[in-house]
C-alpha cells in the first residue's frame, strides 16, 4: 500500500484482514481515529454495550463460539479497569481474546496523566502477552503477533495498547496477510502407545473439553469414544465437548457431579484427559484425581506443551491440536477392545439428570429445566454466570453440539447476560438462553439495552432468591444461622426488563412456568422470565434446614 493512512485506519484495516468481523466497546476519545475508521468499514459490525465488564464478556463468549479472537476496544484506565474481569475469564478459560485499550499520547507518557495506568504491570498476570505499538507502521505486524499469539497452544488473551496520537499518525506500511492455522498433528507412536493402554485398562475413562476444543474435535473423539465403549465425562462447565445424547457421555465435573461419576473416576485404572487442564473445579479441589494420582495411569492430551506435567504427573503426555488428535482417534484401524463401561455411565448420567420433583417447593426449578428440554432444540446455546442458579441447568439441562453452552470456568459473575447477547448475535437462527441468579443479573443486566438496540433475540431467566444464595450456602455450612452479607434487596425484574423494550413474566408457581415459556417463545426480540424461588432449596440437592443440620 502507498496511499498514507492513519494508524486508526491501518489497525482496523489489519483486523479485517485476520478476519475479524465484529468488534466490542464502549467507545473513548482516546481512540477516536480507529472509530472513525470504523465508520467506513463495513465488514466490521460495532457492537456498542453499557459497560466495558459487558465489552470484555462479549468479545471472551464470540471468541468461544467461533476459534478466532474476540475483540473489544476500550478505553485507557477506567475502560481498562472494566474489562479485566473478561480478561480474567479468557485466560482460565483458555479463550481466544484481543483487548484493545487506547491510551494517552507518547509524549505524555509517564506523568500519571488523565487516566493513565501502566498496563503491563496491570494486565501481566491476565494476559498471554501485553504490547504497546510505538510506531503506527508497525500495527500490522503487532496485529498479526497478537492474533497468532491468542490461538497459539492453550489459546487466551492478548492485549494490545494504542497511544492515541500513535492512531492518529498518518504512514504508509503494509498490510500482512492473516496468519495461518496451525495445527499440530498428534504423533501417531503416542497415539499407538494410548491405543495400549487402553486394550490393557480394566476401568479406563475421559475427561474431555477446554483448550482449542472445536466441532471436529468433538465430532472424531465422540466417534472414537463409541467405538470403544470409553465413558467420557465433560470437565467443569465443558458439558457441550460432546452432544449429551451420546451413548457414552457420562455427565460432568465440577460443582455437585454425580456421585456414581466421581465414584467411576475414583475406580478408573486409566484416565484420558483430553483439553482439560484437570482445573481445581474439574477435580474437586485435586482431590478426586490428586496430582500423583497413584494406581491410575493419567494420558493428558493437550494443545500446550506448557500444560503437560505442570500439575499432574503425566504417564503419557501427547501435545496435539485437539481436532487432529481425536481424527488419528477415530480413524484408527486396529482392532480396538470394546467396553460396556460406556454404556453403563450413559445409563447412570440419564438417571441422574432427569429431575424428580421435590415436595413442598412452590416453584421447583428441576421440572423447569424439563419443561425446556420438551420445548428447546438441542442446538440450543445456554449461558450462565456464577450461583447455585447454574447448578439445576448444568444437572438437567442436555446439551446439543457444540458450541451449546457459555459458561465461565472461572465462575465470575454477571457472564450470562452479555454471552447470550454475542451468542444471538453469532447465531441469529439458534435459541439463545441466559441464566441469571438475581445477584449475577445485578452485575450486567444493564446489557439487555445492547440486545434491544442490536436486534438480538434471547431469553432471560432470572433465578431470584432475594439472596447471594452460594455464598449464603458456604456460610451456613461454616457459621450457621449467621446470615452476614447475603440477602438482597431486589427490583421487580420483570418491570425492569419491560422499561428496557423487553417481553416479560414473572413465575411464582412450577405450574406457571412451561405456560410461561410457551408465551415467551412464541415472542420475537428479548424475553425475561422473572423465576421467583426460595432461598430454603439452596441447590437442587440440598436446604439451608439440612445445611444447619436440621
Ligand atoms: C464477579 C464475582 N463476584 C463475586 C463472586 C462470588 N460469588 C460467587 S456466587 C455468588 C452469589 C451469586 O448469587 P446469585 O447470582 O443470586 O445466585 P445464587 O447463588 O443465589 O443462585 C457470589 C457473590 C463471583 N464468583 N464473581
Ligand atoms: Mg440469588
Amino acid at each position: 500500500m502507498t496511499d498514507k493512512r492513519t494508524g486508526g485506519r491501518i489497525l482496523i484495516d489489519n483486523l479485517v484482514a485476520q478476519g475479524c468481523d465484529r468488534i466490542f466497546t464502549v467507545p473513548g476519545e482516546s481512540f477516536l481515529a480507529a472509530l472513525d475508521a470504523l465508520h467506513d468499514t463495513p465488514e466490521i459490525d460495532l457492537v456498542v454495550c453499557r459497560q466495558e465488564g459487558g465489552v470484555a464478556y462479549m468479545a471472551e463468549a464470540d471468541g468461544k463460539l467461533t476459534g478466532r479472537p474476540g475483540v473489544a476496544f476500550v478505553t485507557r484506565g477506567p475502560g481498562a479497569c472494566n474489562a479485566a474481569v473478561g480478561l480474567h475469564v479468557a485466560f482460565q478459560d483458555s479463550t481466544p481474546m484481543l483487548l484493545l485499550v487506547g491510551d494517552v499520547a507518547r509524549g505524555d507518557r509517564d506523568r500519571e496523566g488523565f487516566q493513565e495506568v501502566d498496563f503491563f504491570a496491570m494486565f501481566g498476570p491476565l494476559a498471554k502477552r501485553v504490547e504497546r505499538i510505538e510506531d503506527a507502521r508497525r500495527i500490522p505486524e503487532y496485529v498479526a503477533r497478537a492474533w497468532a499469539t491468542a490461538l497459539a497452544g492453550r489459546p487466551g488473551p492478548v492485549v494490545l495498547v494504542l497511544p492515541e496520537d500513535m492512531l492518529k499518525d498518518e504512514v504508509v506500511t503494509e498490510d500482512r496477510p492473516p496468519v495461518p492455522r496451525f495445527a499440530q498433528a498428534a504423533d501417531p507412536l503416542a497415539v499407538g502407545a494410548m491405543m495400549e493402554l487402553l486394550a490393557n485398562a480394566a476401568s479406563p475413562v475421559a475427561i474431555v473439553g477446554g483448550a482449542g476444543w472445536c466441532q471436529g474435535a468433538s465430532h472424531y473423539f465422540r466417534s472414537f469414544a463409541e467405538r470403544v465403549g470409553l465413558p467420557v465425562a465433560a470437565a467443569f462447565r465443558r458439558q457441550d465437548a460432546i452432544p449429551n445424547d451420546s451413548p457414552v457421555y457420562a455427565g460432568n465435573l465440577g460443582y455437585g457431579p454425580n456421585p456414581r461419576l466421581v465414584e467411576r473416576i475414583r475406580n478408573a485404572d486409566l484416565i484420558i484427559a483430553v483439553g482439560a487442564r484437570l482445573g481445581e473445579a474439574t477435580t474437586d479441589g485435586y482431590t478426586l484425581i490428586t496430582p500423583d494420582h497413584p494406581g491410575q495411569t493419567l494420558v493428558h492430551v493437550h494443545p500446550d506443551p506448557d500444560e503437560l506435567g505442570r500439575v499432574y504427573r503425566t504417564d503419557l503426555p501427547i501435545c496435539a491440536d485437539m481436532r487432529e488428535f481425536a481424527e488419528l482417534c477415530a480413524n484408527w484401524e486396529d482392532e480396538v477392545i470394546h467396553f460396556d463401561a460406556g454404556a453403563q455411565a450413559h445409563g447412570e448420567w440419564l438417571e441422574w439428570s432427569t429431575p424428580k420433583p421435590r415436595e413442598g417447593v412452590a416453584l421447583d426449578l428441576g421440572p423447569c429445566v424439563a419443561a425446556m428440554r420438551e420445548r428447546l432444540p438441542a442446538s440450543t446455546i445456554v449461558c450462565n454466570g456464577a450461583g447455585n442458579f447454574s447448578g439445576w441447568w448444568h444437572r438437567y439441562w442436555h446439551y446439543g453440539p457444540c458450541p451449546a453452552q457459555l459458561a465461565p470456568t472461572n465462575g465470575s459473575m454477571g457472564y450470562g447476560v452479555p454471552a447470550a447477547v454475542a451468542a444471538a448475535l453469532r447465531f441469529p437462527e439458534r435459541q439463545v438462553v441466559a441464566l441469571a441468579g438475581d445477584g449475577d443479573f445485578m452485575m450486567n443486566g444493564q446489557e439487555l439495552a445492547t440486545a434491544i438496540r442490536h436486534r438480538a433475540r434471547l431469553l432471560v431467566l432470572v433465578v431470584d432468591n432475594g439472596a447471594y444464595g452460594t455464598i449464603r450456602m458456604h456460610q451456613e455450612r461454616d457459621y450457621p444461622r449467621r446470615i452476614s452479607g447475603t440477602d438482597l434487596a431486589n427490583p421487580d425484574f420483570a418491570a425492569l426488563a419491560r422499561a428496557y423494550g423487553a417481553w416479560a413474566e414473572t413465575v411464582d408457581r412450577t405450574e406457571e412456568f412451561a405456560p410461561a415459556l410457551d408465551r415467551a417463545l412464541a415472542q420475537d426480540g428479548v424475553r425475561l422470565l422473572h423465576l421467583r424461588t426460595d432461598i430454603e432449596h439452596i441447590t437442587n440437592s440440598t436446604t439451608i434446614t439440612k445445611l444447619c443440620g436440621g
